[in-house]
């Protein structure tokens, strides 16, 4: 087993619905842990920059609007296998698609407001964490 974090966003049409909470529970539940937290309201340069793998994209320009839409909360999770563990726990990105009980089947609206994001891979994890949080903003559990 190999102790990952993730970079883990609670997007605007979440957090407009008051589903911090329950999006919460559900990774504690599945035994990740949350060491860095933060609320955010993104400008459009910070969304584009996280999002820069999808520049050009048909849906690049809608995605960015919507990120900046609203407040996100931001966390890093840590856990064995966390980002694969938390990309299982969000289900697929099409809410259409993606299993029962997975956070996107239950709460998603659509393709584009799909309530979360997760790091698809230990590269962009390592990017996506440092674009949000400073070493001393992370808070390790053991
Ligand atoms: P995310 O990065 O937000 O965790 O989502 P993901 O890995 O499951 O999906 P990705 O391919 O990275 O796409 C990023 C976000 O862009 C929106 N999207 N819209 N065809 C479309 O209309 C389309 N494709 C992607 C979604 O909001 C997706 O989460
Ligand atoms: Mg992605």
């Amino acid at each position: 087993m190999t102790t990952e974090r993730t970079l883990s966003i609670i997007k605007p049409d979440a957090v407009q619905r008051n589903l911090i909470g329950a999006i919460y529970q559900r990774i504690e539940t599945t035994g990740l842990k949350v060491v860095a937290a933060k609320m955010l309201h993104l400008d459009a340069a910070k969304a584009q920059g996280f999002y820069a793998e999808h520049e050009g994209k048909p849906f690049y320009d809608g995605l960015v609007e919507f990120m900046t839409s609203g407040p996100v909360m931001v966390q890093v999770l840590e856990g064995d296998n966390a980002i694969a563990r938390y990309r299982e726990l969000m289900g697929k990105t099409n809410p259409e698609e993606a299993a029962c009980g997975t956070i996107r089947a239950d709460y998603a609206e659509s393709m584009r407001f799909n309530s979360v994001h997760g790091s698809d891979s230990p590269a962009s994890a390592a990017r996506e964490i440092a674009y949000f949080f400073a070493d001393d903003e992370i808070c390790p559990r053991g």
